[in-house]
């Protein structure tokens, strides 16, 4: 009998302590899951917040990929109109370069010019030139053969000087006080002048020296020169200015220039 309540005691402490055991068994459990939802609770905001993260991120993300292509089409928008005005501004800047030269040619030739009073209204003569029964007349203060005296007329808009009248003769006598190339020759058939336009000497206005010997001008003077003389100058080289006489076309003198006045 003893034995058996023995063993009953001993059943009864086996259960107790395989009791306990489920017990503590199961607390552990209980802590395990809580920590486990606790951990999972962390996770899946952990989660949430790297979802934000990521969103946000995404979305400033988008936000300069806009502004970058917007940026990148005014930029090409500005170098389109900066090519466009830099077109423009290259077009100004010839035309007012070109104005420019315009300017100073006109400034140029305004200033080449004076403005004569005539009986019957206003003349153009060129600067250094003088007028005179609608001509303008250049007497010029350097001494070159005929045929330079020619070229250098014709480069300065004239041509040597073509006598038609006394009164054109007359004028021309009292401005000069030494001998001048005048635009007279006989260069292609001796004894047949002409003047520079290619007209034969007119008669009745021709104004050769006389002398009482007879031997007048032009004589064809050989001395010196067999070719003899074939260029005509307004003025004998002693100083008497109202005659002509012919004279060696390679003598250097100076010479008298014409032009039509401007009105
Ligand atoms: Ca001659
Ligand atoms: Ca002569």
């Amino acid at each position: 009998m003893e034995m058996i309540y023995d063993d009953v005691n001993s059943a009864n402490n086996k259960s107790s302590r395989c009791m306990g055991n489920q017990v503590t068994s199961s607390k552990r459990t209980k802590v395990l899951l809580i920590v486990l939802g606790v951990s999972l609770v962390l996770a899946l905001g952990g989660l949430c917040v790297l979802g934000f993260m990521y969103i946000s991120v995404s979305v400033k993300l988008s936000a300069q990929q806009t502004n970058g292509t917007t940026m990148a089409r005014e930029l090409e928008e500005l170098t389109a109109n900066y090519t466009n005005y830099r077109e423009k501004f290259d077009a100004l800047h010839n035309q007012h370069e070109e104005t420019l030269r315009k300017l100073n040619r006109l400034n140029r030739m305004s200033s080449d010019l004076s403005l004569v009073q005539t009986s019957t209204g206003c003349a153009l003569c060129a600067v250094n030139w003088i007028y005179s029964g609608g001509k303008c007349y250049y007497f010029s203060t350097v001494k070159m053969n005929w045929t330079q005296s020619r070229d250098h007329c014709v480069s300065r808009g004239g041509h040597l000087v073509i006598i038609n009248s006394q009164a054109e003769q007359d004028f021309l006598s009292s401005k000069v006080k030494v001998t001048h190339w005048i635009g007279l020759n006989d260069l292609d058939t001796e004894g047949h002048w002409v003047w520079v336009n290619n007209q034969p000497l007119n008669d009745s206005a021709e104004f050769w020296m006389k002398r009482e010997d007879g031997v007048s001008e032009p004589d064809n003077w050989t001395e010196g020169h067999p070719a003899g003389e074939d260029c005509a100058s307004l003025g004998h080289p002693g100083g008497d200015t109202e005659i002509w006489m012919d004279a060696f076309c390679f003598q250097e003198k100076r010479f008298v220039c014409e032009a039509a006045a401007a009105v």
